[in-house]
């Protein structure tokens, strides 16, 4: 004799959670850039937010939060904007149309960011 298997009853409390977690996840799974001129490095070795989107013309601020100095490098030209000591900030005006990406010429493997223009 097979013995039935035991009724599965989702407690009633468990859909309303479900639905404030998906809520509370939906921002942080968003994969788009942020609409911010700041970017922040906080500790250790990130941008953040990583992803930027300014209009035409916005002067970029970037800050080191973070212990260790950073610089700006644009990509793929290669041009340091600058070097961040722990404190400081940087300031970079983009104008052209576009995404553009740059890293850490210091820890280009960890730190790395795009400024989105449109
Ligand atoms: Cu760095």
């Amino acid at each position: 004799m097979r013995l039935a298997p035991p009724r599965r009853v989702l407690p009633a409390f468990t859909l309303p959670l479900l639905l404030l977690l998906s809520a509370c996840a939906g921002p942080a799974t968003a994969a788009g850039p942020a609409a911010t001129d700041r970017v922040d490095l906080p500790r250790s070795y990130i941008f953040s937010p990583t992803n930027v989107v300014v209009p035409p013309e916005t002067t970029i601020t970037w800050t080191n939060s973070d212990q260790f100095t950073h610089t700006v490098r644009l990509l793929p030209t290669g041009e340091v904007i600058g070097t961040m000591r722990p404190g400081e900030s940087l300031r970079y005006t983009f104008t052209a149309p576009g995404t553009h990406p740059y890293d850490c010429s210091l820890h280009p493997q960890n730190m790395k960011g795009t400024v989105t223009v449109k």
